[in-house]
């Protein structure tokens, strides 16, 4: 299956760390073949990966969000029911909803909202099956990241030495992030306002080398754009 930690994730280094903690001490039958900080390309995202969601209203929004920063992917070798694990253990796709029907997933506890949710991982067996044999040919052709020769305890130890390097970075609460939201959501404030302090918590959040960077305005925008386009389907 696949799976890979989101450009919002990756940049709220804690989130990624707690995220990826959560996962590789609650999932079992895993084996992780590659850990590889990429950029995905806009078209592999719109023809292959999301292809399925061609058409929908936030088909483009979500293009340009996974592609405009760093993700952390993973292939990982497991059963059927390790699908559905990693699946649970990642919680329901809204973290406002996750907050609610699953407290302790992932998505609850780190994502922000409406589609800005920390991570990606396949939904069933067969998805887990399409998404590998897209994502191996193209990590091997744009990345030279070849699957057949990894070594999965060396996988792992990279992902505990990722995890060891976040853990001790700051985290806003998302809970805080969500009531900025709902001020736009609910025509109290307006959008330039709340993006402005959106992008000043995703600051204290990031790494040095995203602080450096406009990545945190950027950010605040794909996440109020995204409860935005959530609230004009409602
Ligand atoms: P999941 O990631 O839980 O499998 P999918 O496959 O239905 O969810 O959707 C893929 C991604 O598209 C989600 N992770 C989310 O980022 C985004 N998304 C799905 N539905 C919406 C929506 N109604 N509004 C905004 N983004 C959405």
């Amino acid at each position: 299956m696949v799976f890979f930690l989101k450009p919002d994730a990756v940049a709220r280094r804690y989130a990624g760390a707690r995220s990826l903690k959560m996962l590789m001490d609650n999932a079992s039958d895993i084996e992780f073949l590659c850990f590889e900080e990429i950029r995905a390309c806009k078209d592999f995202l719109a023809d292959q990966h999301y292809v399925e969601h061609k058409g929908k209203f936030f088909f483009d929004w979500l293009v340009d969000y996974i592609a405009s920063g760093p993700i952390l992917v993973s292939i990982i070798r497991t059963t059927n029911e390790g699908v559905s694990k990693i699946r649970e253990i990642l919680g329901p796709t809204f973290p406002e909803k996750a907050e609610i029907e699953a407290p302790n997933s992932i998505r609850a506890r780190y994502g922000i909202m409406a589609g800005v949710n920390i991570a990606h991982a396949s939904d069933s067996t067969e998805s887990a099956k399409r998404e590998a044999s897209i994502w191996i040919p193209y990590l091997r052709d744009e990345f030279r990241i070849d699957i057949s020769k990894s070594n999965p305890r060396v996988v792992e130890d990279a992902i505990q030495g990722y995890i060891q390097t976040y853990i001790d970075y700051p985290m806003v609460d998302p809970i805080r992030y969500r009531e900025l939201l709902r001020l736009v959501i609910n025509d109290i404030e307006r959008r330039h306002e709340v993006e402005t302090r959106i992008a000043k918590l995703l600051a204290l959040e990031m790494g040095k080398e995203y602080v450096l960077s406009s990545y945190s305005s950027k950010l605040a925008k794909i996440i109020v754009d995204s409860v935005l386009l959530s609230k004009s389907k409602r």
